[in-house]
This record gives structure tokens, sequence and C-alpha cells, in this order.
């Protein structure tokens, strides 16, 4: 070949690859990005892949074989051949209970995996080295499958593999709060996916992406209507819907579940009352539930916020919230199914410190529940905020199952708009030491049901998913999917790890790249506490729509829907007096959580407002005042994001322009909000403190009247 040749090749094969770089990416195939393997390590996969057993006898074994085949088509272009007999280099997927089929030399009783769980491993059988792929049932090898996928997506090497995971949750499922018209309380990436209207005829392609998209990272179940509930979802009409729907999500092994109205006898079952032990109330869902498994066959159960927010509930009628719960138990419980009642609480009449409201009248249920309910308390005592303690109930229902309510969708962290990576605060939650049971007696034990001998488990993730094409709004926002997905299989996982798979699924495995953007995703969560609410501050969001700052909020029907009861900033001091001489929320924990919280010496100084209301002059470990180290964290906060705009612009060259310019504008959109949020903030509190800023703190760009005019219309979510 001559020189110019050559060259002119290689000008080619250079354009190619920028080409590739450059091309458009919309974000819709979300992690499932299965990019052509230019790696050494391609031809040791195509290797080790000449050859495939996989007997696919039912419609989840297809489709998990078609994933696997379509996966490795598009990553190595290389397919491997069928086989009836099993030689060298061959691929081996079953489910545990067709092995004997295959005539293998393996004992199977050696192989113990538990519900769902799956094993990766290469071995020699019958002097041929293969790799097997096993599930425990079927949708333990499509998960296998994925979980294989992505070795590969990472570029992990294969050799001598020995895999098994097993999920440590048993429900894992996402909480949709879509309503019926299609739109979506608190949802910021478009319409809602269910097309109520067209279904149940028309299947839309999205519903089966959605599935696959769950079953990829272990999620198996989803509640497709808001807890905030409108009793037509259980009528026929809606019912025949949500059974196509459960049609397209069975064979990926996603349940389908519903929230219950509890008024739903009175508005569409024609009764006078809902109380849940009169028997016609009774008799009542004990037929609309045989109703729905009618339609929905391995229908998983109800989601039920009672009492809560203006919700009906077992209160209006004198009973409490396990007489609530435990009615539509029994109804469910022939079928297999579960209640997960919302432990989301606070008194519509007393103006008792709503953190201590859901312990208040939970724990004294303690062991009234039926065994197929499960409490569901949020990660926090008030709601959701960029950062809370966890939430004292957990450790303290040791009769009760709970489980965990995240929130996916960032109605407290900048919407679609900014980036948050969620990773962080679920595995400071699921960390967090109850010391019920001792040291060590973790959040995530309780959610896995080991700290309390529980075999009922369940995580739920409000979804941050809609109609937008790259499905979350913010590219960033998958990674809050898929982190949600893989702490609900493992909530003993770790956020820096998920994030960094994640990085090279969803964009690229260049070392540099993955690095960089992994500790800007590891950051991201922190930048936003320190520019909204550090120091545990909490609740200082615009009035009812929650966007933006909001500290000055006062005067409204509830105390507890203002910003200025969880502050109480005056010209003394600032934060929430939660110890023996304030609320006392604090004798809700165990014992030694209490001390280290109520000690100011041992206070965490991220929590020190949540739970302390102190003098502006205190002074912090920094040796700085409170007053200067509330200004610096403000202004952290606001480098935060520039640091993260320096960072994602070296990427440039390394991802594809349309995500590339994406999330370069929507880091611009974030880095006003976080000037706005500091701003607003340090003018209205330099307006109770009335002390000067520090040297090195600029005034805020406007008067605090400014901020506190600004009106907004339209906004997303509600
Ligand atoms: O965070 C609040 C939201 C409400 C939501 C409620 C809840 C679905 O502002 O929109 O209602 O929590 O969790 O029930």
């Amino acid at each position: 070949m001559t020189k110019p040749r050559i060259t002119s090749i290689c000008l080619f094969l250079c354009l190619l690859f920028t080409g590739l770089k450059t091309m458009a990416d919309d974000g819709y195939k979300l992690w499932l990005n299965y990019q052509p393997i230019n790696d050494p390590l391609a031809q040791t996969y195509k290797t080790t892949l000449r050859n495939i057993v996989f007997p696919a006898n039912s419609q989840t074994l297809r489709l998990a074989k078609k994933e696997l085949l379509n996966g490795l088509k598009d990553m190595l272009n290389h397919l491997p051949q069928e086989q009836a007999a099993i030689n060298n280099n061959t691929l081996v997927v079953s489910t545990l209970e067709n092995i004997p089929s295959l005539n293998l030399a393996i004992d199977i009783k050696q192989l113990r995996l538990k519900e769902e769980g799956f094993m990766i491993k290469q071995t020699t059988v019958d002097g041929a080295t293969i790799l097997l792929i096993i599930g425990q049932n079927e949708i333990g090898t499509l998960y296998g499958i994925f979980h294989f996928l992505q070795l590969l997506q990472t570029h992990r090497p294969i050799s001598h593999i020995d895999i098994k995971e097993e999920p440590h949750i048993k429900h894992r499922v996402l909480n949709h709060w879509d309503n019926l018209d299609g739109s979506v309380e608190r949802g910021y990436a478009g319409h809602s996916l269910w097309n109520w209207h067209k279904l149940p005829d028309y299947i839309d392609q999205r519903y089966v992406d959605y599935a696959r998209a769950n079953a990829s990272v272990g999620i198996n179940g989803t509640v497709l209507t808001n807890v905030n509930a409108n009793a037509l979802t259980l009528t026929e009409r809606y019912l025949e819907k949500a059974a196509a729907l459960a049609e397209v999500f069975r064979p990926y092994g996603i349940k389908v579940y519903l929230t219950a109205r509890f008024s739903a006898p009175l508005e569409i079952g024609g009764l006078n009352t809902a109380d849940p032990l009169d028997s016609t109330v009774i008799q009542w869902w004990h037929e609309k539930i045989q109703e729905i498994y009618k339609h929905i066959p391995d229908f998983g159960g109800f989601l039920v916020k009672a009492n809560s927010e203006g919700q009906p509930g077992p209160q209006n009628y004198g009973r409490d919230h396990a007489e609530g719960a435990n009615v539509l138990a029994k109804a469910l419980q022939p079928h297999g199914g579960i209640v997960m009642w919302r432990a989301f609480v606070y008194d519509d009449e007393v103006p008792d410190d709503r953190a201590k409201q859901a312990y208040s009248e939970f724990q004294p249920l303690d062991g009234e529940f039926a065994e197929n309910v499960i409490v569901q308390v949020k990660n926090g005592a008030i709601d959701f905020q960029p950062r809370e303690p966890f939430h004292p109930l957990f450790g303290a229902m040791p009769q009760t199952p709970l489980m965990m309510e995240f929130q996916l969708t960032q109605e407290y962290l900048g919407f679609a708009t900014h980036l948050a990576y969620l990773g962080p605060l679920f595995e400071e939650t699921l960390q967090s030491d109850t010391y019920s049971k001792g040291e060590q007696s973790y959040v995530y034990k309780v959610i896995e049901g080991s700290l309390d001998e529980q075999t009922l488990t369940a995580m739920a993730g409000v979804a941050n998913i809609g109609s937008d094409r790259n499905w979350t709004g913010h590219p960033f926002g998958q990674a809050n999917w898929y982190a949600y997905g893989k702490f609900a299989w493992n909530p003993n996982g770790s956020a820096a790890e998920i994030a960094a798979n994640w990085i090279r699924l969803t964009f690229t495995n260049d070392q540099g790249f993955v690095k960089d953007v992994q500790q800007m995703m590891m950051e991201s969560r922190e930048t936003i506490v320190r520019y909204m609410t550090p120091l545990g501050l909490h609740h200082l969001m615009g009035w009812d729509h929650h966007y933006g700052p909001g500290p000055w909020i006062k005067d409204k029907a509830r105390a507890d829907w203002t910003s200025v009861y969880y502050h109480n900033a005056d010209e003394q001091g600032i934060g929430f007096d939660r110890t023996s001489t304030g609320s006392n929320a604090l004798s809700q924990y165990a014992d030694p959580v209490r001390k280290k919280f109520e000690d100011l010496k041992t206070c965490p100084e991220e929590f020190i407002l949540w739970f302390h209301h102190l003098p502006w002059t205190y002074q912090l470990r920094s040796g700085e005042s409170l007053w200067e180290a509330l200004c610096q964290h403000y202004d952290m906060g606001v480098q935060g994001v520039k640091d993260m705009q320096e960072t994602w612009g070296k990427q440039r060259n390394k991802v594809d322009k349309q995500r590339f310019n994406q999330i370069d504008m929507l880091l611009s959109i974030q880095l006003k909000e976080a000037q706005w949020w500091r701003d607003a903030c340090l003018a209205y509190f330099q307006s109770q403190a009335k002390k000067t800023y520090p040297k090195n703190t600029n005034p805020p760009l406007h008067p605090l009247n400014y901020y506190e005019n600004l009106q907004f219309h339209y906004v997303p979510g509600i």
C-alpha cells in the first residue's frame, strides 16, 4: 500500500472516530447504550463467547436472549454459534430449573440462589471451559443477562469470573405521582408516560422500553398512579387500562400496583361511609380487590396516602392507620398482594413540630399491622429536603416491616434543571446508625429486614420519569433512576461506584472522563445543599410550586407550610430547637443518637440548625461565627456550580455534541439559579440578623424586596 493511501485511510478513520463523538445522542437509550467496543478486550470476549447454549422456552427467556444477542451484535459485531452440545468457549444460559435438561455435569444442589438472584461463572465442565449465566428463575436469568452486558459495556474482564448477585430487598418499586389527566405531580420531565386515553388498545413502545430499563437495574414494581389518589383509578374502565400495562411489564418481572383512595367506597361504590370497620365497606373492598385480580392476576397491591395533606383516611372515622391498612390487607392477602401504607402524615390540626408527627402517630401502632402491610417512610421526617437526618421511625418499629421512600424527582433539588446526583443522599441515609439494637443498627439493615428479621421488605423511589425524549429531562437525572435501582437491589451499595458504572454505561469508558464526571456527580448534591439549605436549614423554597428560594414565606393557613416556622431567624439567631428545651423531637431517636445530636460538641454541623436554635455569634468548629459560616456556605455553593461548569467544559471532545450542549446549557441555568438562591437567602437572613457581610462576601445583586416580589406562572409539577 502506498504512503498516501495509508495516510488517507488514517485520516478517514480519524474523521470517523471524531464523527462518532460528535454524533447526536438524544439520551433515549439511557444506560442501555451498547457502543461498539474498540478495545483489545473485544477479541477475548468474542473468543469466550464463540458458542451459545440458551434454550429460551418462555417469553421472558426469549426476550432475555434477544437482549443478549442484540447487545453482542452492537458491541462486538459478533453472534455466538447456537449449539446443542457443550464445547469449549460456550456461553450457557439457563434457569436453575432448566439445568438438568442440559445434561451438564453440574451439581445443582450446590447452586443456591435466592429469589430473582443470578450467578455468572466461568467453569470447566467435561473438559470444556464454559461461561455460565444461571438465574434462580426466569427473571433472575434476565437480570443476569443485563448484568453480563453491563460488564461488557464497562470493559470488565470475564475470564475466571465468579459473581453471585441476589436482591437484598423484595419489592423494588417506582412510585409515579401521575394523574389520570396526564399531568405528573412534581414531575419535571414532561407528561405522564401513561396515555390513559389510548389505553388499553394502543401500546406505546415507550412502555416496553420503560420495562426493559427497569429490569436492567432490577426494579420489579411500579405504582402507576399518584398517592394523591383519584378513586376513578379503581373503576373497571381504568382497571382495563392498567391491565394492559401490566401485560407489557409482566415478562420483564414488573408488577403493577395502584394507589387506593380511602374514600373510594363513597366516591365510586355508592356507600355512605368509608369507615374501615363497617361491614359494607369491608365487603366493598373485598369485591373490588377480586375484580382487580380478574383483570391483573399478579396485581402487586396498594399504595395508600391517608390522613395526610387533605387525603381521606381511617381517622375520619375515628380509626387508626392500622385499622385502615388492615382492611385492605385482608382482602389482598389471599391473592398475595401487599399494602404499602405511607407514614408521611402530619396532623390537620395539632401544630406540633411537624418532624415529630409521623413517629407520634405510627410508633404506638408497632405490631398492629397485618402481615402483608409495610409502612412506607420517607428518608427524613420533614419532606425530601436537600439534606435531612434519617427518619426517627427507622429502628423504632421492630415489629413492623418498614420500607424506604426516596424521591428521585427533584422537587426540592432544582427540578430537572439542576445537576444533582442523589446517590450520596441515598447512601448517607442508608448508612445512618439508628442504634436501635446497639451500634451498627444501620438504616439499610432495617430496610433489608436483617435487623428485625422482617421478610416483607421494600423500597420506593418517586419517579423522575416523563414523556421527555431522554426520560428524565436532565440527562443526569437518568443517574438517579439507575442509582435508585442499584440501591434498592443492595441498600449497602456505594454511590461512588454506582456513579462510575453509570458514566461508563451512559457516556464512555474514557478514564479521564469517568474520573472527572464521577467527582462532579459526587459533589453535586452537597453543592446544592450549600446554595439552598446549608447547615441544617430546611424548607426555604418558594410557596406552593417550590421553585426557587422563599425564606420569607409566612402567614399561611398552616404554620408548618411556611419557611419562618422552620428557620426562626430573627436578630438574635436562627434554627429550629428540637432539643429538650424545644420541641424535643430528638427524644424520638435512640439514646446515643439523641445525645450526639443534642450535644453541640458532637452534633454534625451539617445538621446543626436542624436541631438547634443558635445565636448568630455562635462559633463553629472552623472558628467562624454562624453568620460568617452561613455566608461562606452560600458562596461555596455558587462556586461549586462554577466548578461543575469547568469540569464539564473539559469534556467537550469526549461526548456527543447533543448531550454535551444540553448539559452545558442546563449548568448555565443552574448557575443563575444558584446565584439567585444565594442572593435571596443572604438578603433575607441579613435583614433578620442585621449583620454586615463578611469582607469576602459580595452583597446580593438586588435588594430583598426584588426577590420577594418575583412572581412565577406555569411552574412545572403542579
Ligand atoms: O413533598 C410533598 C409534595 C406533594 C406530595 C407530598 C407527598 C404527592 O409537595 O406534592 O404529594 O409531598 O409525598 O405526599
